[in-house]
């Protein structure tokens, strides 16, 4: 597994919410963070970009989703 260690504390990749665990709320803040609803801390941002292109958008969302339903086992 893939884990930023953030604020001295390490959450996995795509917990973006801190729960310690990926699922739909990730998604969801993700989603809104990628048409500009919610702003993303530094940190935020940096577990919300899964697929670590540089910006977060809506293809982090569905990857979010899919890991949250166990269609995809790792970012
Ligand atoms: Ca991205």
């Amino acid at each position: 597994m893939i884990t930023w260690k953030v604020t001295g504390s390490t959450f996995a990749l795509g917990d973006v919410d801190k729960s310690g665990n990926v699922n739909v709320s990730d998604a969801v803040i993700v989603l809104k963070a990628s048409v500009d609803q919610v702003t993303l801390t530094s940190e935020e941002a940096a577990l919300a970009d899964v697929d670590r292109s540089g910006v977060v958008d809506v293809g982090d969302a569905v990857q979010i989703l899919r890991k949250s339903v166990n269609l995809t086992a790792a970012f």
